[in-house]
């Protein structure tokens, strides 16, 4: 079994696609294992893309991840960080294939409704950034 950190952003959530999507990530087989929702701040979306403080999106990245509710899930499955990017699709939504949830429920590359770490070193920092271990259930 392997876990890997989810986010559902701003867009999806402002949309009112919650629901649809954890129903989703059910469908897929993942077992949520903790869930949150939260409002970061600047400064704490910062922090959790802190590998992307170079790239010239990091500004309105890091304005857009604060700029509402977001769901913050710990999900298991085998081989779950590929499997949960696989469900995500591409970054772009308009070059995610047919089937991907950013395909399906994102609005642009930046606005793209759902993140997924990774590799494991990066699910191991993200699940850290928002779970303690008591919050992570089973
Ligand atoms: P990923 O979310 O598919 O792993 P990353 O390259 O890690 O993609 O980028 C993190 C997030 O930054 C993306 O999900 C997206 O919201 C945003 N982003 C990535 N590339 C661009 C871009 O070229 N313009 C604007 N936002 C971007
Ligand atoms: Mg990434």
């Amino acid at each position: 079994m392997e876990q890997t950190f989810a986010i559902i952003k701003p867009d999806a959530v402002e949309r009112q696609l919650t629901g649809t999507i954890l129903a989703r990530i059910e469908a897929a087989g993942f077992t949520i294992r903790g869930m949150r929702m939260v409002r970061l701040t600047k400064r704490e979306a910062e922090g959790f893309y802190a590998v992307h403080r170079e790239r010239p999106f990091f500004g309105g990245l890091t304005d857009f991840m604060s700029s509402g509710a977001i769901v913050v899930l710990a999900l298991e499955a085998p081989d779950a960080i590929r499997k949960w990017r696989d469900l995500m699709g591409a970054t772009d939504p308009a070059k995610a294939a047919e089937g991907t949830l950013r395909r399906e429920f994102g609005s642009s590359i930046e606005q793209n409704a759902t993140h997924g770490s990774d590799a494991p070193d990066t699910a191991a920092f993200e699940l850290g950034y928002f779970f303690r271990g008591v919050e992570l259930v089973g």
